[in-house]
């Protein structure tokens, strides 16, 4: 095992990287032809896997090879016998990022048109295990879309009052210290390893929210971001840097950062040369701008287009590519304003803009229209641009799903998501229907589009803070590669490949995660009404807590009932942004999924759902629910003393413990609200206070 592979992962969990997982390339003889810092990373990887007893032959085919692995361009078919040689020839073409499988039963070969597909391939016959060496083998993937990108929102120091990492969860962040990428950098290796086993190939380091020290990443630090980059490069991910818009003025000293102003586009120009100079291969720029606080083109009587497409056109010479987030809206208005929708805003700002964005911008948008809570509609704005490049922004780090205290396993929530037909009374045979399928097709051609996540992660131990919560991590990049996966399918496979030596516990934390994200919407904010979390913090439960502030956050309730009225007959007219089948649904009270009732409408406490119960019923019936659902876990999970290992055992049951003690307080302090709003009491005479 070389120095860098013996390094790994030393004193940290390695996830579904366990070492039990390379078992059936132990011994084994490789071949490996492929050439620069990919093929290294190889290397080194195949080196562990193959142990001491096992080797690895660079640069050319050596006889009696059990896995050979070589760009399709490198392999020439006569080196390889009769059957496997026919597997080979008859995989179809393969794009820059996929790869092919063929095995005979005595030798596997993985070719691949880059060494990109090449590490992809080579982490698919991880999870393939000992079906690796099964005769016939036959596997030929290509990802679904070319973006499959990860936002870190790490701040340079922990001064700033969100810490390290904003709405992190993990501990500290692993890229920044003291103002400074980090000097020991082992855990961003690490780090890209993990991202790279589930095929993500991009990577923005810094926080959204830019501030002036951050901004400086840009220039004065940008050989420490080099070096990052090219740690990043050995497994296939390009970096990209969150940029302030105010940089020409913070950074440049010019009086503006007016996106016509020559002088402002002369600036970019020239900082984006000097970071290509250092960084041939740089991904480019994600951008937050007039939105939170952030600086932005409005500032300049500019708008969203004239915004990214000054970046656009500092970052075209190079390849480069702009995200900029349609994460955009009011943040400063007065609770008393009836007549502002915060739901609608980005569709409002950004569907004007359609076909003015150039070619390598894509607008980013949030998975709701509102901000990552636990049940939010589908964002409208998503299918209805139809000439700008589109990226679906989900949320890993649970800022309002449980902070990973409580157990919340988000992919059903992101499969349902993907899964949506927007438009459910167009053309049955057309394609694309869902919004899996739109992205994918907005991806073909020489089309930029695809998913991106905030990271869930630190430098905690076990990544993550809550040793379950890698399954979300893991099930995203799954999804970026392969939309059409099933939660479930995803979760057996990490549940597999995270506990190989502990089969008593696969059933169990199978039913935990399986039903997490229902039992956490349950106990939390009801009927898609979100929020009612407490302020700032956004853990633990303030019903009224965000209900007089300017943020654009309201739940309406009063003696009589409760919900947004986003109807276009009588309430914000959101509803209406949805194609004619959808707008309908929604606008009907009749017909409304319950899970999103209060999204969309208003009603009295004695309305009636879907399921028959009345909305008050339903709030107490479902929080209580919730906390014996967690209190089931608890005891489920008490049941594997033993059976799992001790440090990720007592990390489950300490968070259990606290989620349930969570749980308790969401439902009282809901149950109790909702009691003295309404004065109706619960059907079953339950304790509320
Ligand atoms: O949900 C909100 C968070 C902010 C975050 C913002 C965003 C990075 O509370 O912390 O800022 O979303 O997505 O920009």
């Amino acid at each position: 095992m070389t120095d860098a592979a013996a390094a790994r992962f030393s004193g940290t969990d390695p996830c579904w990287l366990r070492p039990e997982n390379t078992a059936a390339l132990s011994g084994a003889t490789i071949s490996l032809l492929g050439a620069g810092p990919i093929a290294a990373t190889l290397a080194a990887e195949l080196a562990a896997a193959a142990g001491p007893g096992g080797q690895v032959i660079g640069g050319r085919l050596a006889e009696g090879s059990d896995l050979i692995i070589a760009r399709r361009d490198a392999l020439p078919g006569s080196a390889l016998g009769g059957a496997l040689r026919a597997a080979v020839d008859g995989c179809a073409p393969l794009g820059a990022e996929g790869f092919a499988l063929a095995g005979d039963g005595r030798t596997v070969a993985l070719t691949a048109a880059t060494e990109r597909g090449l590490l992809y391939g080579y982490f698919h016959a991880l999870r393939l295990g000992e079906a690796l060496r099964a005769g016939g083998l036959r596997v030929v993937q290509e990802p679904a879309q070319p973006i499959r990108m990860i936002n870190q929102w790490d701040n340079l120091g922990a001064d700033h009052h969100l810490g390290s990492v904003e709405r992190g969860y993990a501990g500290p962040s692993i890229f920044f210290r003291d103002g400074r990428v980090v000097g020991d950098r082992q855990r961003i290796a690490d780090y890209a390893r993990l991202l790279a086993s589930v095929g993500i190939n991009a990577l923005s380091i810094n926080n959204v929210n830019v501030h002036p020290a951050a901004a400086r990443l840009l220039t004065d630090q940008l050989a420490d971001v080099a070096d990052v980059a090219a740690i990043l490069r050995g497994f296939g991910i390009a970096t990209f840097l969150s940029v302030n818009f105010a940089a020409p003025i913070l950074l440049g000293g010019l009086p503006t950062a007016d996106p016509a102003d020559p002088a402002v586009v002369a600036w970019w120009r020239q900082a984006t040369e000097h970071v290509y100079d250092l960084i041939p291969d740089f991904g480019g720029y994600l951008v937050k701008a007039d939105s939170e606080g952030q600086p932005g083109p409005f500032s300049y009587g500019r708008d969203h287009a004239d915004g990214a497409n000054l970046l656009a056109g500092a970052l075209r010479p190079f390849g480069g590519t702009v995200f900029w987030r349609c994460f955009v809206y009011n943040s400063t208005q007065d609770w008393r304003d009836r007549g502002t929708d915060r739901a609608r805003a980005a569709f409002d700002h950004f569907m004007p803009m359609d076909g003015r964005f150039a070619d390598n911008v894509v607008l980013q948008i949030k998975n709701g229209p509102v901000d990552f809570q636990v049940r939010e509609p589908v964002s409208p704005l998503i299918a209805a641009l139809r000439s700008t490049n589109i990226a679906v922004e989900f949320q890993i780090t649970q800022e309002y799903t449980g902070q990973q205290i409580d157990v919340c396993y988000l992919v059903p929530q992101w499969t349902q998501v993907l899964d949506f037909e927007p438009d459910p009374d167009g053309d049955p045979a057309a394609t694309p229907r869902t919004i899996a399928s739109i992205v994918g097709e907005r991806a073909g051609g020489h089309g930029r589009a695809g998913l991106c996540a905030v990271s869930n992660i630190g430098a905690d131990a076990n990544w993550t803070g809550h040793k379950l919560a890698q399954a979300n991590l893991y099930g995203f990049g799954r999804l970026a590669w392969e939309p059409s996966l099933s939660a479930d399918a995803i979760l057996a496979e990490w549940i597999r490949l995270t506990f190989p030596a502990e089969p008593a516990a696969h059933p169990v934390v199978a039913d935990i995660l399986r039903g997490s994200w229902p039992v956490y919407e349950s106990y939390t904010a009801p009927l898609g009404v979100g929020w009612m979390v407490t302020p700032q913090t956004h853990y633990g439960p303030s019903v009224d807590g965000y209900e007089y502030s300017r943020w654009g956050t309201y739940h309406f309730a009063d003696r009589d009932g409760l919900g947004v009225d986003r109807t276009v007959a009588t309430g914000s007219g959101f509803a209406g942004q949805y194609p004619p089948a959808r707008a309908r649904q929604y606008e009907d009270l009749a017909t409304c999924p319950d899970e999103l009732l209060l999204f969309f409408h208003h009603v009295p406490y004695s309305h009636v759902l879907r399921s028959g119960k009345t909305v008050i019923q339903h709030i107490y019936d479902s929080h209580f629910a919730g906390v014996e659902q967690v209190a089931a876990m608890v005891a489920a999970w008490l049941a594997l003393a033993g059976s799992v290992e001790g440090a990720s055992y007592d990390n489950v049951l300490d968070r259990l413990q606290r989620q349930l003690r969570s749980a308790r307080e969401w439902r009282d302090q809901v149950n109790t609200y909702f009691w003295r709003k309404s004065g109706v009491p619960d059907a079953h005479g339950r304790t509320i206070y």
